[in-house]
């Protein structure tokens, strides 16, 4: 069995004195909870970092965090933390840690864990302009396969309504992965996405939804959404 914690949104920022952006403060509450949970592994499904210009005094709090996160860590860019030139995960270090594992970095579309039986897809954010954030569907390789996606998800009645969003997820291409876990960032609340063809959540943000999603990978997938635990 493969126990995987899955986040996303932490949107690690400058800590100001507003209360409201809070520096690292969600990234160490969601290592912290995947130690208790026992992870194999730990799925941030982008928006990591709030923006590009995090300080270097933060990064290096991040780092260190990361460096001591006990167990690998894959990381999709989102649409705030996008691979731009100089990104903010080289400006981190993040792309020299061997356990950290980032798309676009460390691998441009799969990733294998075969202790795990485990493969994970991702598509990375590559700017701050819109794209379709899957890649087309692949064979599987692996007795388990995991698609991150960070994006936009929107049910079929309300297409029309929503199509001139950015980064839109159907049912389709939900579907289409044929995975048995889509781990979904860009929303700050925890939900289950999609028509139920394939098992797609939303982990919500550590500090709106207050949880991570706990899967559990085994004969049969359970999703369960752990409370954050901050101190
Ligand atoms: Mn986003």
């Amino acid at each position: 069995m493969a126990v995987l914690v899955h986040s996303s949104d932490i949107h690690v920022d400058d800590a100001g004195a507003d209360g409201y952006h809070s520096g690292n403060r969600g990234l160490r509450g969601v290592l912290r909870t995947a130690a208790d949970v026992g992870a194999d592994l730990v799925l941030l499904a982008g928006d990591t970092f709030d923006n590009p210009r995090v300080s270097d005094a933060v990064l290096r709090e991040t780092a260190a965090l990361l460096e001591g996160a006990g167990r690998p860590v894959v990381m999709l860019p989102g649409n705030h933390d996008p691979l731009l030139e100089r990104c903010i995960f080289r400006r981190a270090g993040l792309d020299a840690m061997a356990h950290v594992r980032i798309f676009g970095i460390d691998a441009e579309d799969v990733m294998a864990f075969a202790a795990l039986g485990l493969e994970i897809s991702g598509k990375p954010h590559r700017s701050f302009e819109n794209m379709v954030p899957f890649h087309p569907p692949r064979p599987r390789r692996a007795r388990f396969h995991v698609v991150m996606a960070h994006g936009h998800y929107v049910p079929p009645q309300d297409w029309a309504d929503q199509a001139h969003r950015s980064w839109l997820i159907s049912d389709a291409a939900l579907a289409e992965t044929g995975a048995d876990y889509i781990a979904l960032g860009h929303w700050d609340r925890a939900t289950q996405a999609g028509d139920g063809r394939v098992a797609a959540y939303y982990s919500g943000s550590p500090k709106l939804a207050g949880t991570v999603n706990v899967v559990r990978l085994g004969q049969q997938m359970e999703v369960e959404r752990v409370a954050v635990r901050w101190e």
